[in-house]
């Protein structure tokens, strides 16, 4: 096990890291910006470096500064946690060049990843059910694209290559909106990502949004962790999220999560990752896959018992999983909700002081949070300031226990989200189980 690691993230992600490096006897470097110089783990790792000012670019995105951390400290590894330079393939392959290990897969995966067109051929190509679509990229021959899209049927969506979580796509109802869909997608992912490659898929209209958790060794062994659903969503930002999913059977779960392990074998994967699938009809089709820790990973961690923070480090360092498939048995159920500050009304950011900070607690009650009294919300970064995470033996008990673990939180001097998440713990539908991705933003639009 690595002696020393950098955590290079700030809030509540590098808080978790630093728990799981104490309880593993690893020491740890926090690395922040002056904004950042009294956020929780910093005065709780062993060592700190500033990096930089408020602005991310000059501080959590600095790789430079990043590595250069490391090296004054003489630490051995850096944990990216999500965000920031997570799937960043190039930051991985400094660190690799510096001599220091990425606790996260290899560069060259973070790299087939962050391109969508090429994830999809890998994964299509190992078993992984994907959606009807392009199978590649599509070029300016306008009679080659509506043959394509004829073939997959409409409504089609048309996605950026270098996309992913919401941007860079847009959906087509008819052959004559086409082409001019593509021009106007190819034009935004230039701008966006300097890469104006775009495929395109059937666009499912109703579907939920299910991830498959995997640990995947450089040993060539891997599991996976059951899913989580995260449809209860708003403009691609998850608001809630559980596992199980509501509804799927133990039957489905296998042989999706089968399915996971032998895409990670086949690709060599090394370390904690999510297979993002929409699913429809009792259909999966993989669209994506994460290459980092996920903010959602403790419900997973809830009902499986599993650290998956220490078994990051435990891959990256070269030890084999421990854990064998039959050791992973789902227990109960579990919910997230995450606590923004932000207006509950119209969604903006709302920076300032947090008063007073009391979080809740008792039996299945879980808070994955950085703040304190009088901590400082800063502009600059996520208005996330912590996660509610409610475990129980079935999901009414996980829900109900949400509902009191939310009215029991108390965070005085700015606006949260809390009102909208006590909304969605009370909402018919939602406790009914099993909505798409779409239901949480009709209900809002609703109630408008
Ligand atoms: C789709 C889709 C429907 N059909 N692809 C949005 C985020 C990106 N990860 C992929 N996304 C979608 N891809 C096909 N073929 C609908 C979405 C989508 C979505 C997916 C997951 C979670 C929330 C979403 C919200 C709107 C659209």
């Amino acid at each position: 096990m690595f002696s020393k690691i950098v955590i290079a993230n700030r809030g509540e992600i590098a808080l978790r890291i630093l728990r799981a490096c104490q309880t593993m006897g690893v020491k740890t470097v926090a690395v922040h910006s002056t904004v950042d110089r009294n956020q929780k783990h910093v005065g709780m790792a062993d060592e700190s470096v500033c990096i930089g000012p408020p602005s991310s670019l000059e501080s959590y995105l600095d790789i430079p500064k990043i590595i250069a951390a490391a090296e004054v400290t003489d630490a051995e590894a850096i944990h990216p946690g999500y965000g920031f330079l997570a799937e960043n393939a190039e930051f991985a392959e400094c660190i690799a060049e510096s001599g220091f290990k990425f606790i996260g897969p290899r560069a060259e995966t973070i790299r087939l990843m962050g391109d969508k067109v090429a994830a999809i051929e890998a994964m299509k190509a190992a078993g992984v059910p994907c959606v009807p679509g392009s199978d590649g990229p599509l070029n300016d021959d306008a009679e080659r694209n509506l043959k394509i899209a004829r073939k997959i049927g409409y409504p089609i969506i048309v996605k950026a290559a270098a996309g992913g979580g919401g941007r860079g796509m847009r959906v087509v109802h008819t052959e004559a909106a086409l082409n001019n869909a593509i021009m106007t997608t190819k034009t935004e992912a230039k701008a966006a990502f300097g890469d104006d490659t775009v495929y395109m898929e059937k666009y499912l209209e109703n579907p939920r949004h299910i991830e498959i958790q995997v640990l995947s060794d450089m040993h060539g062994n891997a599991i996976h962790l059951g899913e989580r659903d995260c449809s209860m969503q708003r403009r691609h930002q998850k608001v809630v999220e559980e596992a199980p999913a509501p509804g799927l059977t133990d039957e489905e779960r296998a042989a999706i999560g089968e399915v996971c392990v032998a895409a990670c074998k086949r690709i060599q994967y090394e370390g904690a990752g999510t297979f993002e699938f929409l699913y429809d009809s009792g259909c999966f089709y993989f669209i994506e896959m994460n290459t980092r820790i996920q903010v959602e990973h403790p419900v997973t961690e809830l009902i499986t018992g599993v650290d998956l923070i220490k078994q990051q480090l435990l891959i990256a360092s070269g030890e084999p999983l421990k854990i064998k498939q039959d050791d992973i048995k789902l227990t109960g159920h579990a919910i997230e909700c995450r606590v923004n500050a932000e207006d509950p009304d119209t969604f903006m950011p709302c920076p300032g002081t947090i008063d007073i900070f009391h979080a809740p607690g008792g039996p299945g009650v879980r808070v994955d949070s950085h703040v304190y009294d009088g901590y400082p919300v800063p502009p600059n970064y996520d208005s996330m300031i912590g996660k509610i995470i409610t475990h129980g033996e079935d999901r009414e008990t996980a829900i109900r226990r949400m509902r009191l673990a939310l009215a029991e939180t108390v965070v005085n001097g700015i606006k949260t989200n809390i009102p909208l998440q006590q909304r969605i713990m009370t909402d018919q539908g939602f406790v009914s189980g099993g909505k798409n991705i779409h239901y949480l933003e009709k209900r809002l639009n609703e109630n408008k």
